[in-house]
């Protein structure tokens, strides 16, 4: 597993008043979305599989150079049937982390249609993509560079996790939450 590079982002990012933020996790069935949530709220971890039903939020309050800023993370079903109401659950996000599985090609094939149907709700939210379940090496079935050109072509910063380790998911939901706040103040310092 590569190391973590430096994400900085207690330097790159100035502002000026408290934030509310509101981020949903979207991403194909099974990629582990709600794990992501509960390593990141909780710091804890299960092996079972209990499919998300509909949508539910977890709060966490994250500390950006002395600002305290409120993340609302709404996990959101990723199994096909929940298509149609999950697009409610859009409505007012910054942002969104957008989780495929590095072992299943079938979730990194679906990630244009998520992206697609999340801008049509909110065409100025920030995304972040995340190649999750990274502890399953010997499994891994997309390879980074596949991940790398997605992240070119849509100018989305990736990243790579484990809900099992804990591995990259702070930074994760840092990542998306700094982004989301530099679009925040670019569109505060544009208000007349
Ligand atoms: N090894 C490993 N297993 C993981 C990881 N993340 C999630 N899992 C497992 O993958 C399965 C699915 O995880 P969930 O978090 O329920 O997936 P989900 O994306 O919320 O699925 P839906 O609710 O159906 O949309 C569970 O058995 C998890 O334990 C990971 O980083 N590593
Ligand atoms: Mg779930």
């Amino acid at each position: 597993m590569s190391k973590l590079p430096s994400t900085d982002i207690h330097e790159q990012i100035t502002v000026e008043a408290s934030y509310g933020l509101k981020v949903c996790m979207m991403g194909d069935g099974h990629v582990g979305k709600t794990s992501l949530v509960l390593r990141y709220t909780q710091n804890a971890f299960s092996p079972d599989y209990k499919q998300s039903l509909g949508a539910s939020f977890a709060v966490q309050t994250i500390d950006l150079k002395g600002k305290q800023i409120k993340l609302v993370v709404w996990d959101i079903a990723g199994q096909p049937t929940f298509h149609q109401v999950r697009r409610h659950y859009y409505i007012g996000a910054h942002g969104a982390l957008l989780v495929f599985d590095l072992t299943s090609p079938a979730t990194f094939m679906s990630l244009e249609n998520w992206i697609i149907d999340f801008r049509r709700v909110v065409p100025e939210g920030k995304i972040v993509l995340v190649g999750n379940k990274v502890d399953l090496e010997d499994k891994r079935l997309v390879p980074r560079e596949a991940a790398e050109m997605l992240e070119k072509w849509w100018k989305i910063p990736y990243i790579e996790t484990s809900a099992a380790t804990a591995y990259g998911v702070s930074e994760a939901f840092l990542k998306l939450a700094a982004s989301a706040l530099r679009q925040l103040a670019r569109d505060d310092s544009q208000r007349p």
